[in-house]
């Protein structure tokens, strides 16, 4: 781990060398990642969220998402397993849903929920349930399903969880303004991290990790291109990936957001710096991993 407080850049993650799978590895040795999330309006961000945990070099992964949604995620995705769960009338994955894939959420490397979900309580009662059913497989919460620390004063995750509110997001949680956490990034993402025992990132043009311990890293680069829809559910499935393959979720949010942002790079010289697309962030990551190694 580079100290804490240092800038996530070339020679950091240099010296901070992501777990390799052996030349005769199988699939299940790069390590499976399951997904939960989407809607009816929103299906896209599972697939997104699914195609970059596959760039970022994981063998295997599962898609839950809402059972309207399901064939045509699964007709979008083909190298994924796709779990139709019960919708709530609002759109949302109904909890019940939990029983269903609690076994594959176990057996995973690493569970991310929350690209594409509506519904913010029905979304809370779903992550709530799913809590305990985990046996410390690291969970990734995003977009709308990090409103689950909104429901109890006192919570503090008891398996390791990692959170990626941008600064609005990190606003609506912590009930401050977004023109706060914009000004001081770095002690929201810190006061996040402490209050709720997990490792938080405060995503921006300037993005701040940290974890309960106290650690901080900062990241810094990209372009505005990433500024785009889809963006975010892009870099959370790569971290997921990079979890499921052994990372620890410090050093996979600290590669995740670097690789995220030299895509963005390498996107702006080649197409421009606006209008790239989220799912063309995706086809760039392999390499860059590769080269950054
Ligand atoms: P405001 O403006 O802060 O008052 P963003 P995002 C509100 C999915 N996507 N709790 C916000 O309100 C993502 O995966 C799906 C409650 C605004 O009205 C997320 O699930 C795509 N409300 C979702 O969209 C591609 C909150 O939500 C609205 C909130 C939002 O992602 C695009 C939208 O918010 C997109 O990535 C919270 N925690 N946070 C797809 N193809 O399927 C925000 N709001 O911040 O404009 O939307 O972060 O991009
Ligand atoms: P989301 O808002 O969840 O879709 O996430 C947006 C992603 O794009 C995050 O990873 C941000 O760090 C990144 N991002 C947004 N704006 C910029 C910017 N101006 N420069 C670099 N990266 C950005
Ligand atoms: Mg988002």
């Amino acid at each position: 781990l580079p100290p804490p407080g240092i800038c996530v850049d070339e020679a950091c993650l240099g010296a901070w060398p992501l777990p390799m799978p052996p030349e005769e590895a199988d699939k299940e040795e790069r390590g499976r990642v399951l997904i939960v999330g989407g809607s009816r309006e929103m299906p896209g961000a599972v697939i997104l969220a699914a195609t970059a945990a596959l760039r970022a070099g994981a063998g295997k992964v599962a898609i839950a998402t809402s059972s309207s949604a399901a064939p045509l995620v699964a007709m979008e995705i083909p190298e994924s397993r796709v779990i139709g769960l019960p919708e709530t009338q609002t759109g949302g994955l109904a909890a019940e849903g939990v029983e269903e894939i609690a076994d594959l959420a176990r057996r995973a490397g690493a569970v991310l929920i929350g690209p594409g979900m509506v519904d913010e309580t029905a979304t809370a009662a779903f992550v709530e349930r799913l809590l305990p059913r985990l046996d410390n497989t690291p969970l990734l919460l995003d977009a709308c399903a990090m409103g689950v620390v909104r429901q109890q004063d006192d919570l503090a995750f008891n398996t390791p969880v990692l959170m990626t509110p941008h600064a609005g997001e990190m606003a609506h949680l912590s009930g401050t303004a977004k023109a706060a956490v914009q000004e001081d990034p770095a002690s929201a993402a810190r006061a996040a991290a402490e209050r709720w025992k997990a490792v938080v990132a405060v995503k921006g043009a300037d993005t701040y990790i940290a974890d309960a311990e106290g650690g901080l890293w900062h990241h810094a680069g990209g372009n505005v291109g990433l500024a785009c829809s889809g963006s975010g559910d892009t870099l959370a499935g790569i971290i997921a990936g990079l979890v499921a393959r052994g990372a620890p979720l410090t050093q996979a949010c600290a590669w995740g957001v670097a690789l995220h942002a030299r895509a963005g790079e390498r996107l702006a010289e080649r197409k421009g710096p606006l209008g790239y697309l989220a799912r063309e962030i995706l086809d760039e990551i392999p390499l860059l991993m590769h080269s950054l190694a």
